[in-house]
C-alpha cells in the first residue's frame, strides 16, 4: 500500500473529497477528485450532496470560498497556516479606508481576498471573469483588489477608471516572470505561443500571445493548433497542461515560478488531515453571509 492508497482509503471512509488547486504538487492532482481553479472546485463541492468533508488543497482563501458555498461540509485545509500573501495584502481597515475616501465607488474585489474583506464589497471576480464582471458593473469607475497587474489588465480591456486597492498588491509569484524570460524563450522558439496569467506583470502580458487565467490557459492549449507552449504562471499547472495535450510540449517560462505557499501541501499532509480531520476552516456566520452575497452577484453577473 501506498500513501495515496492510505489516502483514497481514509477518503472512501470518512465520506470526503478531494479537491486540488490547478497549482498542486502533481501526486495530489492525480489523486484528487477534481482539480481546478478555485471557483470551479468549490462549485463542484457543492454538486457533491453526499460528501461530508471537502479536503481542499489549496491557500486559506479558497477554502475559506468552499466554506461560504458549502456552509453544511467541513472543509479541511491540509496544511495549517497555508496563506496567500496576496491576500494579506488587504485588510478590512485598509479597504474601508478607501471606501472612506471613494464613497460612491463600487468595490469589487478579486476571489484572492480573505472572507472578512470580501464581506466587505459588492461583488467578487476571478481572473477568468474580471473582464465581464467589470463590464457588468453599473459605473465607470470602481476600487479594485487586491492585486494591481490585474486591475491593470481589466483597465486596458474596459473603458473604466480602476482603482487598485491597496495600491501595490501582487502575487510574488507571479511578479517574478520578467520580459526578458519571454524574449529569450521566443529566440530559442520562435514556432512557441506565449500564454500568461494577468497577474502578471504588464510587460509580461504586453509581450505574450495569450493573457488568461489557469482555467482558460488549459482551454487555450487544448484549441490551438500550436505544438509548443511558453507558459507564465505558477509551476503546477505545466502538470495539467502537460497530462491533457501529451503531444504537445510546455515550457515554464521561469523555472523558479513555485508559490511556496501552494506547495506547503504533501501527501503526508493530506494523509494526516484526513486521518485527524484537521484543520478545519471556519467563517463566522454573519461574515459568510455577506461573502456570499458577493460571490452570487458574481456568478449572476456572469
Ligand atoms: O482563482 C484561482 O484559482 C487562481 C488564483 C488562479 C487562476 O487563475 O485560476
Ligand atoms: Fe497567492 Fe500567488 Fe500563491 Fe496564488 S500563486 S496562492 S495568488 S501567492
Amino acid at each position: 500500500m501506498t500513501l495515496s492508497d492510505d489516502v483514497l482509503r481514509l477518503k472512501k471512509e470518512k465520506k470526503a473529497i478531494i479537491l486540488a488547486h490547478n497549482y498542486q504538487r502533481p501526486e495530489i492532482q492525480d489523486i484528487a477528485d477534481y482539480v481546478g481553479d478555485s471557483i470551479e472546485l468549490s462549485r463542484r463541492a457543492m454538486e457533491e450532496k453526499d460528501a461530508r468533508i471537502i479536503l481542499f488543497s489549496a491557500v486559506d482563501f479558497m477554502a475559506e470560498n468552499a466554506v461560504i458555498l458549502n456552509p453544511d461540509k467541513k472543509v479541511l485545509l491540509p496544511s495549517e497556516g497555508a496563506r496567500c500573501p496576496m491576500a494579506q495584502m488587504l485588510t478590512v481597515d485598509e479597504l474601508r479606508r478607501w471606501k472612506r475616501k471613494y464613497p460612491k465607488l463600487p468595490v469589487v474585489l478579486y476571489v484572492n481576498t480573505l472572507a472578512e474583506v470580501k464581506a466587505e464589497c459588492d461583488v467578487c471576480c476571478t481572473s477568468a471573469n474580471a473582464i465581464e464582471v467589470i463590464k457588468a458593473v453599473d459605473s465607470d469607475a470602481l476600487l479594485f483588489g487586491p492585486d494591481r497587474n490585474l486591475a491593470l489588465y481589466v483597465a486596458k480591456h474596459t473603458n473604466k477608471r480602476i482603482i487598485p486597492v491597496p495600491d501595490r498588491g501582487f502575487c510574488p509569484t507571479h511578479v517574478l516572470f520578467q520580459k526578458a524570460d519571454i524574449d529569450f524563450w521566443r529566440t530559442k522558439h520562435p514556432d512557441a505561443t506565449v500564454i500568461v496569467h494577468p497577474e502578471c506583470t504588464p510587460e509580461v502580458q504586453a509581450a505574450a500571445d495569450y493573457v488568461g487565467s489557469t482555467s482558460q490557459m488549459c482551454d487555450f492549449a487544448q484549441r490551438s493548433n500550436s505544438k509548443r507552449f511558453i507558459v507564465g504562471t505558477e509551476s503546477g499547472l505545466l502538470h495539467r497542461l502537460k497530462k491533457e495535450n501529451p503531444n504537445k510540449e510546455f515550457i515554464l517560462a521561469y523555472d523558479g515560478a513555485i508559490c511556496p505557499n501552494m506547495k506547503l501541501n504533501t501527501m503526508e499532509r493530506l494523509y494526516l488531515a484526513l486521518k485527524e480531520e484537521k484543520y478545519q476552516v471556519t467563517v463566522p456566520k454573519l461574515v459568510a453571509e455577506k461573502a456570499r452575497k458577493a460571490l452570487d452577484c458574481m456568478l449572476s453577473l456572469v
